[in-house]
């Protein structure tokens, strides 16, 4: 029996409810909030550095303050179980506790804080859970430290190789290898899980929207449709270094020329194919003011609704930069499970269903074969990886009700959905 209140999260029973989570929200979300912070603004919360780990370990003591049992699978993702994992069938909500550079305070804490929370209004409830319940943490989700979005997920679905993973290098030449050992892991685990993931029966992940069309509706809450194809690839460009100022122009191999015709092609491909392109992150060697580079390297990160479009866009920027591109990360369109995502748009009262252009650790398991969902909670700037991402609390507390109705909903599973 679910138990659980009206199907509109305005409903007055849903407002009560989410009243009533306000001060546990408001504690966790005054724990996470000093934990990361950028003095440039926003938060550095990167893979296995220290203000992450210190995350990792808010997570398991606030799991255990509720009687879960945490497991660290051999992909470095955290699970929080209420119920007996062996089962199988397990119902999975989560998202991810790492950020990018100057990240918001939203984009995955959002997630794993609504999960522990929507567990809280279940048993308050009086939920049994009908099939094992659990809270997910996944490892590395912005691939924001080592160059692989949502290497947790991957690793753990066998997405991503681990020896790969293991040689991926930070911006200080630490290898994902010295960054597990150096966080007390042995790299030596790292990789799939046969036991995790043949026990996840259904997973559903709640997320700021990194867009403003819940803004534009109206609407707190609304339903992921699918996840466009996006990827991240990396061009290295070769010159010749010498002194800025005594080479002659004609004399001259200077790849930030190339660079220039990197970034110029990249706008006019995403416009040419109706996608996505950005040109966020260059290293330049020696980078120095006065010394034309050796080299630069610089990524591209292009997206759109087909994957076509993302290799044409790719193809006009290699043109343009004189270089084959190196593929570091790669998701292709993502539809998520559709009896799923129609079951919780109606469970929430028609709540908006849209597709989006973020990458999630959803998309990851939905690739692996998990009947999977998302739930977005609005996000009137619609910014995202920046300090000014932003979620109401009363959004975010509505956010948890509709989390914990849908859970509800799949736990009194008589439309066999799972
Ligand atoms: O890059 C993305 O779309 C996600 O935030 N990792
Ligand atoms: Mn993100
Ligand atoms: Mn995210």
């Amino acid at each position: 029996m679910s138990g659980a209140p009206s199907t509109d999260p305005a409903g007055h029973a849903a407002v009560a409810e989410r009243d009533a989570v306000g001060p546990a929200f408001d504690r966790l979300w005054a724990a996470l909030e000093p934990v990361g912070t950028d003095p440039t603004g926003g938060y550095r919360r990167l893979a296995y550095a220290p203000p992450e780990l210190e995350l990792r370990a808010w997570f398991a003591a606030e799991a255990r303050a509720r009687s879960l049992d945490v497991h660290e699978d051999r992909a470095g993702n955290l699970w929080a179980w209420w119920g007996d994992p062996t089962a199988g069938d397990a119902l999975v909500t989560g998202s991810h506790l790492d950020s990018v550079r100057r990240g918001g305070a939203f984009d995955g804490p959002l997630g794993v804080v609504s999960g522990l929370l929507a567990v809280d209004v279940l048993r308050a409830r009086g939920v049994v859970p009908s099939r094992p319940v659990a809270v997910a943490a996944f490892a590395d989700e912005e691939g924001a430290r080592f160059g692989v979005a949502c290497a947790g997920s991957r690793l753990l679905t066998g997405q991503l190789d681990p020896a790969h993973a293991l040689a991926l290098t930070d911006d200080d030449g630490v290898t994902y290898a010295a960054a597990l050992r150096a966080s007390g892991r042995d790299p030596a685990d790292l990789g799939p899980d046969a036991e995790v993931v043949p026990s996840i029966g259904t997973y559903v992940e709640l997320h700021v929207e990194q867009g403003r069309a819940l803004d534009g509706l109206g609407a707190a809450v609304g339903v992921a449709s699918a996840i466009r194809a996006h990827g991240r690839w990396r061009f290295d460009l070769a010159g010749r270094p010498d002194h800025a100022g005594t080479t002659r122009l004609e004399d001259r191999d200077d790849p930030m020329l190339a660079h220039a015709r990197t970034i110029l092609a990249a706008r006019e491909a995403a416009t040419a194919h109706g996608g996505l392109a950005t040109v966020g992150r260059v290293q330049i060697e020696p980078n120095g003011v006065n010394a034309i580079p050796a080299r630069v390297r610089t990524w591209l990160d292009a997206r759109a609704d087909e994957e076509a479009s993302v290799r044409a866009i790719v193809a006009d920027v290699a043109a343009a930069a004189g270089v084959g591109p190196v593929e570091e990360s790669w998701t292709p369109r993502t539809d998520l499970d559709a009896a799923l995502r129609d079951r919780l748009a109606a469970r929430l009262g028609g709540a908006p269903v849209l597709a989006t252009g973020a990458g999630h650790d959803a998309g990851i398991l939905a690739l692996a074969g998990i009947p999977t969902a998302m739930l977005f909670v609005r996000n009137p700037t619609g910014v995202s990886h920046a300090p000014e991402e932003h979620a109401g609390r009363d959004d975010c507390l509505t956010g948890v009700v509709a989390l914990a109705d849908v859970l509800a909903d799949l736990l009194d599973d008589a439309a066999g959905v799972r």
